[in-house]
């Protein structure tokens, strides 16, 4: 039995129904979120490993230290000798309706190789998955757009690199659009135990089904626009807006409040500060993209939009997240397809959201695992009853 000082929180019937709230359920080992600091991952604030190689922080996630430069070395090239998507895949997927949300075809994807590739090795389905996901995803990209067939891979460039070119984006810059991923990788690579992606991966892979049907479903929560899809749906908010000027963002972020619509890319579940991701990326705009008028728009958003969430008492959080100006930046370096950007976000979490399924299953309880989820739902309004007379 717990003795008093093992007592973490007091459930009450009003902490019922709030979506788990807050509610201490499991441990973390990758990362932890700090509400005024952001998100660490183990003990690094993630602006000190944003412009870090990005096979280094995937790394970091499964052996708690940083590389030295020979890990580094054998990482890479372990996950390099992994790369490759079996062709019934690809064919597959070109037969996939093209009305389908990327992230439907990302979700489809991951359960295609998981049928093709799946080991039933956690930790060798998880380093598959950062392997072959981005040859998945540039496919996704290229068949859905008409971008012609996807492209042969070049592993040897390094994970971000190769991505970068199996996209070939037309008309692209492949030098700005590399710096940006390469930060974006890392800055969305993993956000605590509790983010919804990553519960339901983890809840999904207790039931001891495989890594990859435990990611599609991960996925599927990524997919939702108060989720993943805030970057989607913050990019079609700045462009709505469409200029700069603080006085007609004013007036334009009001008229959308007054419509019932959120501010997408501004607030947070445990946040209470500005995300130090957003922090960073802002500052690659004004390196990257200075003059960009959807940025600048973002920019304007910044300290304009806080100031009219902090109105309403009941917004805890009125600051930028990591959605908020992500979409301007990939615009910016010529990925101008909003629908796109979750699927760039995905790509950048299954690999931390893996390492904590790893965690759960052959790591922690000394080596046995969590077991299958379960979480107590009181039964509420269903007196006894009986059809028999
Ligand atoms: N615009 C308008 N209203 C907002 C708001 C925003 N940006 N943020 C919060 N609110 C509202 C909530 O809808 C809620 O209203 P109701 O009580 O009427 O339901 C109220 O303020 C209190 O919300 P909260 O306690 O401050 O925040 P929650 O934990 O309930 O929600 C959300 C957190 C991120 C879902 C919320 O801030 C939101 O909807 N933001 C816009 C969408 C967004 O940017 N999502 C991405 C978050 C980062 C992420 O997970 N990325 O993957």
């Amino acid at each position: 039995m717990p003795d008093s000082s093992d007592v973490l929180f007091t459930v009450t019937r009003g902490h019922l129904d709030t979506g788990l709230r807050g509610f201490p359920v499991g441990s973390c080992m990758t990362s932890a979120v700090d509400p005024i600091q952001g998100v660490s991952y183990v003990g690094y604030p993630v602006a000190e490993l944003a412009y870090r190689d990005p096979e280094e922080v995937a790394y970091l996630l499964y052996h708690r230290e940083l590389p030295t430069a020979e890990q580094l070395a054998e990482y890479k090239k372990l996950i390099a000798d992994r790369t490759g998507v079996p062709a019934e895949v690809m064919t597959l997927l070109k037969a996939l309706p093209a009305e389908g949300h990327p992230m439907e075809w990302l979700i489809t994807g991951l359960v295609l190789l998981g049928m093709t590739c799946k080991t039933g090795d956690w930790l060798q389905d998880a380093y598959n998955v950062t392997a072959k996901t981005p040859e998945l995803i540039a496919a996704i990209f290229r068949i859905r757009q008409g971008w012609g067939d996807p492209i042969a891979p070049k592993p040897e460039l390094g994970l971000i690199e190769n991505f970068v070119h199996l996209l070939g984006v037309p008309g692209g810059d492949p030098e700005k659009l590399d710096t940006l991923l390469r930060v974006f990788y890392v800055l969305h690579m993993d956000h605590g135990g509790g983010n919804l992606s990553t519960v339901v991966g983890k809840a999904v892979a207790s039931s001891k089904t495989d890594m990859w049907s435990s990611l599609a479903a991960g996925m599927a929560g990524l997919y939702g626009p108060l989720h993943g899809r805030a970057n989607q749906e913050c990019i079609e908010a700045v462009m709505d807006i469409g200029d700069p000027e603080p006085g007609f963002v004013d007036r334009a972020v009001r008229e959308r409040l007054a419509a019932g619509k959120v501010i997408p890319g501004f607030g947070h579940a445990v946040l209470r500060a500005e995300d130090p991701r957003a922090q960073v990326q802002y500052e690659l705009g004004e390196k990257l993209c200075p003059n960009d008028k959807l940025f600048r728009t973002a920019v304007t958003m910044r300290t304009v939009v806080p100031a009219i969430l902090k109105e309403n008492p009941k917004i805890q959080n009125p600051y930028p997240n990591v959605d908020a100006v992500s979409g301007t930046l990939l615009h910016a370096c010529g990925l101008d397809n909003a629908e796109y950007y979750t699927l760039l976000f995905g790509l950048s979490r299954l690999p931390g959201i893996a390492a904590q399924i790893v965690d759960e299953r052959i790591r922690l309880r000394d080596g046995k695992g969590v077991p299958i989820y379960r979480p107590k739902y009181v039964a509420l309004n269903q007196p006894a009853r009986s059809i028999k007379g």
